[in-house]
Order: C-alpha cells, then sequence, then structure tokens
C-alpha cells in the first residue's frame, strides 16, 4: 500500500531518497496510482511555496524543488499516458508558458499527455513573448494555442498574447488558458476562448475544437 502522505510529505521536505523509493512503488502499481503520485507531489509542491512565502525556504529551494518535480513528472509520465489512444489526430497545436513567466514543470506535463493523445505539439519553451507566438502561429498555420502560466502575473501576459493574435487578424485560432492562477474570470479577462486545470479537460476541448 503506498503512502500518498509520506509521498507529499516527502516533496515538501525536499527528501530526494524517500521521494525515489516511493515513486518505484507507484511505476508497479499503474495509472490510478501514478494519478494519486502527481495529486501528493503537487501537494508537495504547495507546501514548498508555503514555506517560501513564509521566509524558510530561498529560491535556491525552489530550484531544488523544480528539479525533483521534473524527475518525479519523468518517472511518472508512462504511467500517467497508459491507455490513452496514442494514434495520431492529424492535429498541430502550439503550447508555451507566456512571457514573463520561466515555470514549465505543468506546461511539459500536458505536453506529454496531448503526445500520448495523438496531438502533435509545437513547445516554445518559456517566457514567450507575443510576437514570437503570432509568429509561430502563422508559420505553423495553427487553429489551437495553449498558454501556460503559473505566476498570478502571467494573467497579464495572456491578455497581450490574445491582443496580439487579434491584432494580427489571427481571431480564427483557439486560446486555452492553463496554469494555476487561471480561472473563469482570468478567462474573461484575458478573452481566451476556454480555460483549463487540468489535461484532461485541455484534451477534450481540443478534441471538440478539431472535431475530433
Ligand atoms: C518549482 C517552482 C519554481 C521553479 C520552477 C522550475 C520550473 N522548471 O518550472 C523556479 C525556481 C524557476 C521558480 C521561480 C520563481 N517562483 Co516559483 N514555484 C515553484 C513551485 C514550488 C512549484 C511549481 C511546480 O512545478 N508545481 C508543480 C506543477 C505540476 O504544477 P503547476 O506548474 O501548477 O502545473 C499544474 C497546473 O497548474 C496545470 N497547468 C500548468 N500549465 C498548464 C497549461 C495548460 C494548458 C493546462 C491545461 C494546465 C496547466 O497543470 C499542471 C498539472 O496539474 C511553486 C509552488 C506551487 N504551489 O506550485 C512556486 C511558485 C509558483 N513560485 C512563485 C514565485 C513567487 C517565484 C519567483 C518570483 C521567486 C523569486 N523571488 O525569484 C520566481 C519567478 C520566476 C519567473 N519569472 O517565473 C510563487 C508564485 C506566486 C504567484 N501567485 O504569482 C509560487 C506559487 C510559490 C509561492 N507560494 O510563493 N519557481
Amino acid at each position: 500500500m503506498i503512502n500518498f502522505e509520506e509521498l507529499a510529505q516527502a516533496m515538501g521536505d525536499l527528501d530526494e531518497d524517500t521521494m525515489l523509493k516511493l515513486l518505484d512503488q507507484v511505476t508497479a502499481e499503474g495509472k490510478e496510482a501514478a494519478d494519486q503520485a502527481m495529486a501528493a507531489c503537487q501537494k508537495g509542491m504547495d507546501t514548498v511555496g508555503e514555506l517560501f512565502e513564509q521566509g524558510e525556504y530561498f529560491v535556491g529551494d525552489l530550484i531544488y524543488a523544480g528539479e525533483l518535480m521534473t524527475q518525479a513528472a519523468g518517472i511518472l509520465k508512462d504511467a500517467l499516458a497508459a491507455g490513452e489512444s496514442t494514434e495520431s489526430t492529424g492535429t498541430k497545436v502550439i503550447l508555451c508558458t507566456v512571457k514573463n513567466d520561466l515555470h514549465d514543470i505543468g506546461k511539459n506535463i500536458v505536453k506529454a499527455m496531448m503526445e500520448a493523445n495523438g496531438f502533435e505539439v509545437i513547445d516554445l519553451g518559456i517566457d514567450t513573448a507575443p510576437e514570437t507566438i503570432v509568429e509561430a502561429v502563422k508559420t505553423h498555420q495553427i487553429k489551437i494555442l495553449l498558454l501556460s502560466g503559473v505566476l498570478t502575473l502571467a494573467i497579464d501576459s495572456m491578455k497581450e498574447t490574445v491582443d496580439a493574435l487579434k491584432a494580427a487578424g489571427l481571431e480564427d485560432v483557439k486560446v486555452l488558458i492553463g496554469g494555476a492562477p487561471v480561472s473563469e474570470n482570468a478567462r474573461n479577462v484575458t478573452g481566451a476562448d476556454e480555460w483549463a486545470q487540468s489535461p484532461q479537460k485541455t484534451i477534450q476541448v481540443c478534441k471538440a475544437w478539431a472535431n475530433l
């Protein structure tokens, strides 16, 4: 029986050895355990964030937490995607973290899940300026754009990106915003078409947009 509380605690404590030991058990258990493990890891990251706000952890700890979380996501990736239909949908999407935001772990999880569901994902990386996104949308003739952001500030960059698309005459491109600060209110403010917190909802919405 996997102790997910212990996993959340290990992530919060930045205890790599315990994390690796528990994740090793998870991968032997399959998808449901992987979903629960991912939730536990995120809970651990919330603890890291709280300790950072309280001044107990510093930026170096955030960097290390990011490395641990990346490692965990890499270990869980295949188990999380187990059972998905990997047959190509023939649909290309662009995904990136918006300007002024360097967080990419959530984005990378969404990318892996989209690819596991047969989408071709063009990943523009982090801190992506609206002009870069508009250029890429034109070059690759994209109809679906996924914007990731974890900082509250990211909402401003998402709005700038939607405005830049409209200014370039690309109103027909569907935009989904995702990440911790995103909500229905943020969707309204930014002018995006949809919002999501989970890769699962993103896949559903993208399939509907692509008429799959
Ligand atoms: C690791 C980390 C970092 C690492 C990131 C490394 C990396 N490669 O990403 C580094 C060290 C770079 C970092 C830097 C900073 N960070 Co930081 N960081 C974190 C931490 C601890 C974990 C983030 C994480 O990876 N979580 C796990 C992943 C899986 O969760 P996620 O990113 O939220 O993604 C999930 C969802 O949001 C969603 N999602 C994400 N993207 C998308 C996209 C789509 C399309 C969809 C559908 C869903 C989706 O799906 C994912 C899976 O469920 C968080 C605390 C927290 N509670 O998350 C703080 C946190 C995000 N950071 C914070 C801060 C303040 C900073 C700094 C300003 C610190 C500083 N003083 O320098 C800088 C900012 C740098 C910048 N300009 O971006 C604050 C943000 C506060 C705010 N509301 O704006 C937080 C919340 C910590 C805190 N409580 O204070 N950070």
